[in-house]
C-alpha cells in the first residue's frame, strides 16, 4: 500500500521547489474536489510506493480562505500517514504559527527548515536539536534550492508515516487549557484521542466548519460556550485571538531557546 505524505508550509517557504525536487517529474496535476485551487500529488523519488500531496500555502489551520479549508479538509479527512512541514529558517516565528497547528492534529510531522543556504550566510544560528526537543517531532535542516537535506527530510518523514508516533501535545497556559480539557471531555471524547485537541482547539475559537461538521447538542453547546465566556472574560480578550495568543507566547519560548540571530557582528537572542 502507499505511503501518503502531505507536503505543508506557509507561502513563499519554498513548497514548490521542494515538491518538484522530491518528485521531478513524477507529477500529477488536477484541482482539490469542487474548487480551482490546484492540486499536486507526485511519487517520491526512487520510492514508487511513496505519494506525496502538495497542500495550498497556507498561514494558518483557520477557515477564512479556500487554501486553508482545502488543506485543513484534506489533513482531517484523508488523514495522510504523516505531514512533511517545510518551513523558512530565515522567518521561524511565523512559520511555526502553522507547526503549532499541524501538531495538534494527531498526524505525526517531520519538520524541514529550508533556506538553510541563507541562514547560514546570514550567520544566524538554529539549533535544530533544541527544537526538535521542544517540538516534540523530528527537524530537518534542508536547502530545496541546493537539494541538500531533501532525501533525509523526506525519509524522516516516511519513518514518521510508518512508525505512527504522533506528537506529544502541547499543553495551553492555565484557564485556556483548563477549558480546553472541559471541551475534550464533554464534546470530542468519542473521538481517537489523538485527534481531540485539534477539534477542542477549534470548538472553543467557535469555528463554523468544524461545529457545522460534528453536530453537538444545544445542552453541550450551552456548557461549552459558559466555559469559553468565562475565559474570554478572565483574560479580556475574544476565544480566537486568546488561542493566537498562546501560540505566539509559546513560540518565543522555543525561540529563545533555539535561534541566534547574528546581529552588528555579534550573536544575540533575537
Ligand atoms: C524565487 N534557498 C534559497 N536561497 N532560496 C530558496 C530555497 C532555499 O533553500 N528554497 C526555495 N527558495 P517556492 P512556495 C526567486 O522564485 O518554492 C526560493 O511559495 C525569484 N523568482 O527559488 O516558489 C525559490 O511554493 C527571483 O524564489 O515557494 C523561490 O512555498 C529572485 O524561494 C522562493 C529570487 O520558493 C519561493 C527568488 C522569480
Amino acid at each position: 500500500m502507499n505511503l501518503r505524505i502531505a507536503l505543508a508550509g506557509n507561502p513563499n517557504s519554498g513548497k514548490t521547489t521542494l515538491f518538484n525536487a522530491l518528485t521531478g517529474s513524477n507529477q500529477f496535476v488536477g484541482n482539490w474536489p469542487g474548487v480551482t485551487v490546484e492540486k499536486k500529488e507526485g511519487k517520491l523519488k526512487k520510492h514508487n510506493d511513496v505519494v506525496i500531496t502538495d497542500l495550498p500555502g497556507i498561514y494558518s489551520l483557520s477557515p477564512y480562505t479556500l487554501e486553508e479549508v482545502v488543506a485543513r479538509n484534506y489533513l482531517i479527512t484523508e488523514r495522510p500517514d504523516a505531514i512533511l512541514n517545510i518551513i523558512d529558517g530565515t522567518n521561524l516565528e511565523r512559520n511555526l504559527y502553522l507547526t503549532t497547528q499541524l501538531t495538534e492534529l494527531g498526524i505525526p510531522v517531520v519538520v524541514a527548515i529550508n533556506m538553510m543556504d541563507v541562514v547560514k550566510k546570514n550567520g544566524d544560528r538554529i539549533n535544530t536539536e533544541e527544537l526538535s526537543h521542544e517540538l516534540g517531532c523530528k527537524v530537518v535542516e534542508i536547502s530545496a534550492l541546493k537539494g541538500t537535506g531533501i532525501m533525509e527530510a523526506a525519509e524522516a518523514a516516511i519513518d514518521a508515516a510508518k512508525n505512527g508516533k504522533t506528537v506529544p501535545m502541547h499543553t495551553f497556559s492555565g484557564t485556556v487549557e483548563h477549558a480546553l480539557a472541559h471541551i475534550e471531555e464533554a464534546a470530542v471524547h468519542n473521538m481517537p484521542e489523538e485527534q481531540q485537541r485539534w477539534y477542542a482547539v477549534k470548538i472553543f475559537e467557535r469555528d463554523d466548519k468544524v461545529l457545522e461538521q460534528i453536530q453537538l447538542d444545544q445542552a453541550v453547546l450551552d456548557h461549552i460556550e459558559a466555559d469559553i465566556k468565562a475565559v474570554e472574560d478572565e483574560l479580556d480578550d475574544d476565544a480566537e485571538s486568546i488561542i493566537t495568543n498562546e501560540r505566539y507566547v509559546y513560540i518565543g519560548q522555543i525561540i529563545k531557546g533555539c535561534y541566534r540571530k547574528r546581529s552588528a557582528g555579534r550573536l544575540s537572542t533575537s
